[in-house]
């Protein structure tokens, strides 16, 4: 028993100095995202949608920035907070000749509904979702690049 003490100790001293590593960095990069209410120059990180606003994106690969409207011009997957039952048209009208489209996620990244459209390099009209807010909406993603183009959805 005494001479387990040490080990145990010792241990509990390294895990501490890896929770403590981790502490660091993810203060670094909140501090980051924080500093001045968005992480990229550009507009807000979240937005309240009014009903029937239409929210336009530029699909750059990297990421979803926003076009209109004008809050979240220069955002980066700004957070796209929704009234239940609302109607909202949000989608990509300028691109970057790279296919991408546009999809409504449950939090199981399956597709709310219907909410997707064809995988096209260049935006028409078919690139506008009609979506009709419900609870189980998390994300707006596009399929091909959805761990960058990947912006949260709130429903309230
Ligand atoms: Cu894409």
């Amino acid at each position: 028993m005494a001479r387990d003490n040490p080990v145990s100790r010792r241990t509990a001293l390294k895990l501490t100095g890896a929770a403590a590593s981790t502490a660091l960095i993810a203060g670094c990069s909140s501090d980051d995202g924080n500093g001045n209410g968005n992480g990229n120059g550009g507009g807000a990180s979240e937005y309240e949608a009014e009903p029937e606003d239409e929210i336009h994106f530029e699909a750059t690969t990297g990421d979803w920035t926003g076009i209109k409207p004008s809050e979240i011009e220069g955002s980066s997957n700004p957070t796209l907070i929704l009234e239940e039952g609302e109607t909202y048209y949000i989608g990509w009208t300028e691109g970057n000749n790279t296919e991408h489209n546009i999809e409504i996620w449950d939090e199981n990244d399956e597709v709310v509904e219907e909410y997707e459209t064809e995988e096209v390099s260049e935006p028409d009209d078919d690139q506008i979702l009609e979506v009709t807010a419900t609870s189980d909406m998390v994300a707006y993603v596009c399929d091909p690049h959805s761990s960058q183009m990947h912006g949260e959805i709130q429903v309230e």
